[in-house]
This record gives structure tokens, C-alpha cells and sequence, in this order.
């Protein structure tokens, strides 16, 4: 049995329990990590010396970094299904899952920090402002892509999209004014509509 340890409010949990859903897997998952703490045990750290969500483990083999995890799952029971087959097609999926934990993710996580884990008081609007403003020219990159394809790694759904699927619903969910990305709305109501998303991504923002 497939065992993942994260909390369910976890970005990069999520994307692991989104794509175990679009591949049909079973699995026995473990809160850990934020309130529930256990990330910084030892037995734990000797799995994940990062002390971070989510940890995998497959009978003897464990697995760290979300996106490595998806890559693993997809590789071993979906036969590779949710990778475009093609060179290019693979290697832009693959492209966004990087981009999203190397560049995207500074952009967008503070704002989300300052809006759903900081109590009102505490908020900074100039660097919600800031935040804000470099999610937004973030995301263009993203609109100028889904112009000129239905997903991020061509026509079909794939890896590709979970990443930056997963911060989409976050997104569309913040009290902010967005600018005018229809692309990335079509795209992202493309997601809504499958049973995974619904389950494990469009949930209560915490
Ligand atoms: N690059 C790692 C990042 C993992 C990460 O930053 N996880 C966060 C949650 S999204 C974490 O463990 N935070 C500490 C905690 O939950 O206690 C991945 O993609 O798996």
C-alpha cells in the first residue's frame, strides 16, 4: 500500500493526492506536518531530512519532492499516461512542474501566507500589494501559453497542469482583484469539472 504523509491544506500534498486520484490509486495517507507537527522527528527527518510534506513511501522505496513523487507514480502505475509521449510535449510539461517550484512559487505563496494564514491585523497591504502585482505578471506567463493550447503541456490534461492547477483554485479563491486572464479562466473551469480536482483541490483555503 501506497503511504503519503502530508496535511490535506498542504499545495505540494495536494498535488501528490490529485495525481494518485487521476491514476486511481489507492492509498493510506497520514496528517503530518503544520498543526500536526511530526515533521521534525527523527524517524521522520531519517525519510525526509528536508522535515517537509510530502513523504512517500512504496514498500521499501521512499520519495520526497512533490513533483519527483508524481513523475514516480506516473512512471510505475499509470505507464506513463499522464506525460505527453512525445519529446516536446514531455518536456513542456515537465517545464511547468519545474517553473512552478522554481519561479512561481515566490511569487504566489507569500500573498497567499498574507491572506489566508495571517490574522487580519498582522497583514502588510504593501507587500500584499507588491505580492500581488508579481503573482499577477507571473500568471501572464502562463496566459500567453494557454492562448495557444488547452493545457500547459498541449491537449490534453497532464502532469503539467497539476502544479500550477493546484495554486489556480488558491487563485481564483483570494480576495483580490485579478486581471483579465481568460485563458487561464477557461483552463482552470477545464480542471473544475474533474472528480480529482474537486476532491482534494477545491476545498476550504487554509
Ligand atoms: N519542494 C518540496 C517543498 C515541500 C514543502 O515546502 N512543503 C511544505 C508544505 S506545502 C511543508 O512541509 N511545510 C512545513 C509543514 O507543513 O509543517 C516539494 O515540492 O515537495
Amino acid at each position: 500500500m501506497i503511504k503519503i504523509w502530508g496535511r490535506t491544506d498542504s499545495s505540494n500534498v495536494q498535488k501528490v493526492l490529485w495525481c494518485c486520484a487521476e491514476l486511481g490509486l489507492e492509498f493510506e495517507r497520514i496528517d503530518w506536518g503544520g498543526k500536526f507537527g511530526g515533521n521534525k522527528d527523527e524517524a521522520y527527518l531519517a525519510m525526509n531530512p528536508n522535515g517537509l510534506v510530502p513523504t512517500l513511501k512504496d514498500g521499501d522505496f521512499v520519495l520526497w519532492e512533490s513533483n519527483s513523487i508524481m513523475r514516480y507514480l506516473n512512471m510505475k502505475y499509470g505507464n506513463g499516461r499522464l506525460l505527453p509521449a512525445e519529446p516536446e510535449g514531455m518536456a513542456s510539461a515537465n517545464r511547468w512542474m519545474d517553473w512552478q517550484l522554481s519561479t512561481f512559487n515566490a511569487a504566489i505563496v507569500p500573498l497567499f501566507w498574507a491572506l489566508v494564514r495571517t490574522p487580519e491585523e498582522k497583514r502588510d497591504s504593501q507587500s500584499i500589494q507588491a505580492s500581488l502585482i508579481k503573482t499577477a505578471k507571473a500568471w501572464q506567463i502562463v496566459e500567453n501559453h494557454l492562448a495557444k493550447s488547452r493545457y500547459l503541456g498541449g491537449e490534453e490534461f497532464s502532469l503539467g497542469d497539476i502544479p500550477l492547477g493546484v495554486w489556480a483554485y488558491r487563485w481564483f479563491n483570494l480576495p483580490v482583484e485579478r486581471p483579465p486572464q481568460p485563458g487561464i479562466v477557461n483552463w482552470y473551469e477545464r480542471l473544475t469539472g474533474r472528480k480529482p480536482y474537486q476532491t482534494h483541490i477545491m476545498i476550504p483555503l487554509s
